[in-house]
């Protein structure tokens, strides 16, 4: 069976040698039909809108009839999604200078009054909001807009913010796994009534490549390791600060200490779900935060707007220099 990857960097000794999406691996996991087109484009898996005549992407505010998807975005490479409008926009301004693309910086979707979309060249960048509902649903309505836009196996990147277990504040994660609140590597959903586990793994060779880049990211720390993807940010996430707390500091310590012995070095709201989805659609999917503070220290985020600001880019530049690596830049 031929490899189908698509590297974006050249193998390195020890390294996963395909992506979850390669032909060998997908067939290798029981799958019966491979997920990509021969030229990269996407495949569906729902028969139900392959059977629709238009599609309307209601929260994106496009629809198949009135909005030529291919032209508008075919040649999208990657994506790039976090929790805020404001930083993808930096973001978009960020790969705009790095890439030599001029970008007006329209928000694409405005009009469905949402999320934010930029378009630098081939990147995306796309908000979600905050938790697990509100980034699926963005997530899953840019799938079928790059389905229908025949784009080329494109890869999934959240660049968000989280709570470090451990880590010197200011730290980078790049996620092997999420894990949910109840602490398994799965996302959980409910689908007509019943809960529905879908493996949270990332791509192991994408998390490699981007762990990798970290070595040119000298400004600030990088750890590759677990997520835990939290449905809440204060009991959620063992915080004491929130508007209830019913567990005492002890407990809560034991609770992150627990979270810690698993290989738990962060915690987020989407890193499970972003797992599942992408893996599931049979794309690339990988999750970059930095930790905005150390939860064994404290709950409260209590460093300045400018610092906070300084550390928000650090995922930005480290998924930049990893995109330019692909364009030889
Ligand atoms: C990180 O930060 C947000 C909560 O403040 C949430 O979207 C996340 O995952
Ligand atoms: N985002 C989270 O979900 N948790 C934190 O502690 C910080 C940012």
């Amino acid at each position: 069976m031929d490899c189908t990857c698509d590297f974006i960097l050249p193998t390195l000794k020890n390294w996963e040698e395909h992506y979850d999406n390669c032909k060998i691996r997908w067939l290798s996991r029981g799958e019966t039909k491979f997920i990509k087109n021969n030229d990269g484009t996407i495949i569906l898996r729902n028969e139900h809108v392959l059977k629709m005549k238009v599609d309307v992407l209601y929260h994106l505010g496009f629809d198949t009839q009135t909005h030529d998807l291919p032209s508008m975005f075919g040649d999208v490479k990657f994506v790039c999604m976090g929790g805020t409008k404001q930083r993808m926009m930096e973001m978009a301004k960020y790969m705009s200078n790095l890439l030599g693309v001029e970008c007006d910086l329209v928000n694409l979707v405005k009009h469905a009054h949402r999320y934010a979309m930029y378009k630098v060249g081939p990147v995306l960048c796309v908000s979600h909001g905050i938790g697990i509902p509100s980034m699926t649903i963005a997530l899953e309505e840019v799938i079928k807009m790059l389905y229908y836009a025949k784009a080329k196996d494109p890869i999934f990147i959240r660049i968000g913010t989280s709570g470090g277990i451990g880590l010197p504040a200011g730290s980078v994660v790049v996620s092997s796994w999420g894990c949910s609140g109840t602490l398994e590597k799965t996302y959980e959903i409910a689908i007509l009534g019943k809960v529905k586990k879908y493996s949270a793994y990332f791509d192991k060779r994408l998390s490699q490549e981007l762990f990798s880049i970290s070595s040119d990211c000298v400004d600030f720390e990088t750890f590759s390791g677990g997520t835990l993807a939290a449905n809440d940010f204060y009991r959620g996430e063992g915080r004491t600060d929130g508007a209830f707390c019913s567990y005492t500091e002890t407990d809560k310590l034991d609770f992150l200490r627990k979270l810690k012995s698993m290989g738990v070095l962060n915690m987020e709201m989407e890193a499970t779900a972003f797992a599942a989805v992408t893996r599931d659609a049979g794309l690339r999917g990988a999750d970059v935060c930095v930790t905005l503070l150390d939860r064994l220290q404290g709950d409260q985020v209590t460093p300045s707007k400018e610092t906070l600001t300084v550390w928000q880019r650090r995922p930005l530049v480290l998924v930049g220099t990893y995109i330019c690596k692909y364009y030889n830049i």
